[in-house]
């Protein structure tokens, strides 16, 4: 059997790795990932600035997902470009950066340097932190995501990703698509969390987490519908050529082939990792494996987008 995939000339093991934000802002915690069965190493978004980040608590589990206003923790993207060729060195899989610039200016300056780093393979720019308080998703805004997605594709000379956020229509999926197939990046990753959401401690009668009144993104099996439906509706009106990362929910090799079935070409772990630790991915790997033999199929590229739909 064959799980290989290839995002942009880039092949990995498999199609599972970590999802940025979770255990992956040290350089500690990253080797950590490279040792595992993760299938590339996928780094924190980054800043041009080091940040401490916000208030804490800011991240919260209960049975079904998670809560995070992180509010962009980072290194500061130098330290990132030194990771990267440190990484690259010890384990000989795809190193992928992350950018999320407080500013336009900030992504360009910021991708225009990961672009010269040879360990990086690709980048994944963060239109949809949720998190910052006064600065709204930049993913939303399709005028200013369609400047700055030319902008930073202009400098980067490096398979480039778009971190999207999950909140769209039918109609905002088509003004979306527009934009993204008019720039055509290497590949889009659906969902970041969902935005602004709220969990409550009823026994407390409180807030789960300090910044913004409590109010946070939404990741873990909260999320895995809405991941889905934006795998499927980008599969469906994306050029071909323009590859689906999957993240949101995912706790099993059947949620992995679930995103895959919807157009995903390979997904990423948050919430799921931060609860089971570095296992994860070697479980939901031999999970895959073990429901693709079930299932009669030898490679990921016989079932991917295949999802067959009710007709009358
Ligand atoms: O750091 C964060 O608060 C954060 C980011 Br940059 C993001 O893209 N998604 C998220 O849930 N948290």
């Amino acid at each position: 059997m064959n799980l290989g995939i290839n995002i942009a000339g880039i092949e990995l093991a498999h199609p599972i790795f970590n999802a940025s934000g979770i255990l992956d802002e040290t350089l500690e915690e990253m080797e950590a990932i490279g040792r595992s069965e993760s299938s590339a190493i996928l780094m924190k978004s980054c800043t041009l600035e080091p940040r401490e980040g916000n208030p804490k608590p800011r991240y919260y589990e209960d049975e079904f997902g998670s809560i995070n206003s992180s509010g962009l923790p980072n290194k500061g993207y130098k330290e990132y470009g030194k990771y990267a060729t440190i990484l690259k060195a010890k384990f000989k899989k795809p190193v992928i950066a992350s950018v999320s610039g407080m500013k336009f200016d900030d992504n360009v300056r910021i991708v225009k340097f990961f672009s010269a780093i040879q360990e990086i393979d690709l980048i994944e720019l963060n239109l949809s932190c949720p998190n910052l308080e006064g600065r709204p998703q930049i993913g939303y805004d399709f005028e200013a995501s369609d400047k700055l997605i030319r902008v930073v594709k202009d400098v980067c000379s490096k398979p480039l990703g778009l971190k999207l956020p999950p909140y769209f229509d039918f109609a905002h999926f088509d003004m979306m698509a527009k934009v993204i197939n008019r720039h055509k990046p290497d590949f889009v990753t659906c969902i970041n969390s969902l935005g602004d959401g709220l969990i409550i401690d009823a026994e407390k009668e409180q807030t789960v987490i300090k910044p913004k009144g409590g109010f946070g993104g939404i990741g873990g099996l909260y999320c895995k519908p809405t991941a889905l439906a934006n795998v499927r509706r980008f599969y469906e009106i994306l050029d071909k050529d323009i590859k689906i990362i999957g993240v949101g929910g995912i706790n099993s090799g059947k949620d992995v082939f679930e995103l895959i079935l919807a157009g995903a070409s390979a997904v990423q772990i948050g919430t799921q990792f931060a609860k089971e630790g570095l296992n994860v991915f070697g479980r939901c790997v031999t999970e895959l494996q073990d429901l693709m033999k079930k299932k009669k199929y030898g490679s990921i590229d016989e079932f991917r987008g295949k999802l067959r739909v009710i007709s009358q």
